[in-house]
């Protein structure tokens, strides 16, 4: 079994990553073709996001077909092909699964729309509520969470997109079938699940309006998660020694966290949560403007950090991934001081108590793209973001800067490898606009560059292989108030690591504690961003984005 807390997974968006037979869109080949550029950043397990048949709404997270490839990625061969290759590299398969909702264009839909009982049962029909939407919920994507159909006289729900339908995982039939497609890729040698939005499944016993919302509190973190989380644990991935799973938790909380994670409650290895990606929303609020809030980035890192420590549990962390805004141009720099603060942002994360996940393009500092018009998104939230934001009346010039920061289309756009056209990642048109500065930013500059950004966090890995500190140390954090710095203590078995790390480009004092022994951090610099940054003396002045971990 590898060590998940010694282990780093890098995340695959395939539609994006590399085009193999040029038509513009990513592919499985692709990513085999990549494998050594992956094994040479070091990473134990590649996640990749959903490349089964799907009509491509929400590229991928609407599956039609759990069991088969879209051919628009490729066949079984070359996925058989895959996880053998990168199994001979030493690298392992993580597969997403979408098992809140499925595509309306799979079978189970098909026949329920038709009006078979059998698998009405498997989504969530509801008769009208005074003619109208049976509750006020509000979908994740914009607009009423249900959709009439005629022919019933009934709505389905779906907390994403209309063409999302949710699942009813009340129904035993409807799990068992789940069972049988986790099954069916475990067969194939896959090592890791991904769970979308699996928080969200145990929908309540009764329906009603969220007189204080938009439904999210009615159904996150349900009556029966962790009971259907067991049940899915027992009879699938549970039975082996090797698997580790990770389950997306959308609006969670630390006590739901800690169970899904601890082991004694046979759930899963570790959870995402998203709060420390929402202090740049206004009022709570995505498509809005707003300098990021740094003392509450800290606050919830603490919380988290501390709250699952506490409970025994275990965090992925992670500053990126196909949803979000690239890191370097959301909490760093991506202009003077890009290499400065990608290394330290990727510093400040992978020395958490936690397993890190690398997305795609974050070990190079790919940047948001900067589109300047609408017609270069593809992305479903984005488009119907837009249009109500349009109907709101707020001028264009505005929409498309909130939609250029906050667009899940900003992590999307295709992997830059050289600087050649299309950067290496097509030979014909991709399937979304490059970001125009790939001929400096690419994987070809960054190897050739021994002070790169990839080579920096190559370097991290290494450490986390290194030093049992990193994976399994005691997280505390130092200078709570402090306004530019995030500063923190590992400590395990009478050893300590300190990493320091400067968030902003102006000049900070940083001193250390004075219930910190000083002897301890005079010793070795494990890793910094500055060629000749200082042994720690009690106050060191940072340089722009400094960052520094001491052990
Ligand atoms: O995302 C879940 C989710 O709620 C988001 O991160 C969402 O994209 C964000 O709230 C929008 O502002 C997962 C997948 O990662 C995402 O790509 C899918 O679109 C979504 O589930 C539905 O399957």
């Amino acid at each position: 079994m590898k060590d998940f807390a010694k282990s780093v997974v890098y995340q695959v968006y395939p539609k994006s990553f590399k085009d193999s037979d040029g038509d513009g869109v990513g592919d499985l080949k692709g990513i085999t073709q990549k494998l050594d550029y992956l094994k040479t950043l070091g990473v134990d397990y590649i996640w990749i996001t959903p490349f089964y048949i799907s009509p491509q709404r929400d590229n991928g997270y609407d599956i039609a077909d759990y069991l088969k490839i879209d051919p628009l990625f490729g066949t079984m061969d070359d996925f058989e092909r895959l996880v053998k290759e990168a199994n001979d590299k030493g690298m392992d398969i993580m597969l997403d699964m979408v098992f809140n909702h499925t595509s309306i264009e799979h079978e189970w839909f098909k026949k329920a729309i038709k009006g078979d009982e059998y698998y009405k049962e498997f989504y969530i029909f509801k008769e009208p509520k005074d003619g109208k939407e049976p509750t006020n919920w509000i979908s994740k994507f914009g607009g009423s969470t249900w959709q009439y159909v005629k022919d019933q006289d009934q709505y389905y729900l779906h907390l994403f997109d209309v063409t999302q339908a949710d699942l009813n995982w009340d129904n035993e039939n409807l799990r068992k079938e789940i069972y049988k497609i986790v099954n069916f890729w475990i067969d194939k040698g896959v090592k890791g699940f991904r769970f979308d939005v699996i928080n969200l499944i145990s929908k309540p016993k009764v329906f009603e309006d969220d007189l204080n919302g938009d439904g999210r509190k009615l159904y996150t973190d349900g009556a029966d998660i962790h009971k259907y989380l067991k049940e899915l644990n027992k009879n699938t991935f549970g039975k082996y020694e090797d698997i580790i799973t990770v389950g997306e938790m959308s609006s969670t909380t630390l006590e739901d966290c800690i169970r899904y994670s601890n082991p004694k409650e046979e759930e899963l290895s570790m959870v995402f949560n998203f709060h420390h990606l929402k202090v740049d929303y206004k009022d709570n609020e995505k498509w809005t403007l707003m300098d990021f809030d740094f003392l509450k980035l800290k606050e919830i890192f603490e919380y988290w950090q501390v709250g699952i420590q506490e409970g025994n549990g275990w965090n992925a962390v992670f500053w990126c991934n196909h949803d979000q805004p690239r890191v370097v141009s959301r909490f760093g720099n991506d202009d003077k001081y890009i290499k400065e603060s990608a290394k330290m942002l990727a510093t400040a994360i992978h020395m958490l108590r936690g397993t890190p996940y690398i997305y795609q393009g974050e070990e190079i500092g790919m940047t948001n793209p900067k589109f300047d018009s609408i017609d270069d998104y593809r992305d479903v939230e984005t488009i119907n973001s837009y249009n109500e934001m349009k109907a709101d009346g707020i001028d264009e010039d505005l929409i498309l800067k909130i939609v250029g920061s906050k667009s899940r289309d900003n992590g999307r756009t295709p992997m830059q490898w050289d600087s050649n056209t299309s950067a290496g990642f097509t030979t014909d048109a991709p399937w979304i606009n490059l970001s125009q500065n790939y001929k400096e930013i690419n994987v070809e500059n960054s190897l050739n560059d021994e002070d790169s950004i990839f080579w920096h966090y190559r370097k991290l890995i290494d450490l986390r292989k290194e030093y049992d500190i990193i994976a399994y140390g005691s997280f505390k954090m130092i200078l709570k108030e402090h306004k530019d710095i995030f500063a923190y203590i590992r400590e395990y078995k009478g050893e300590r690591l300190l990493a320091i790390n400067n968030f902003y480009e102006r000049e900070t004092y940083f001193e250390l504690p004075s219930e910190l022994d000083f002897d301890d951090f005079k010793s070795k610099i494990l890793i910094s961003n500055y060629k000749d940054s200082p042994i720690c003396y009690k106050k060191i002045l940072l340089r722009p984005y400094e960052s520094i971990v001491y052990h």
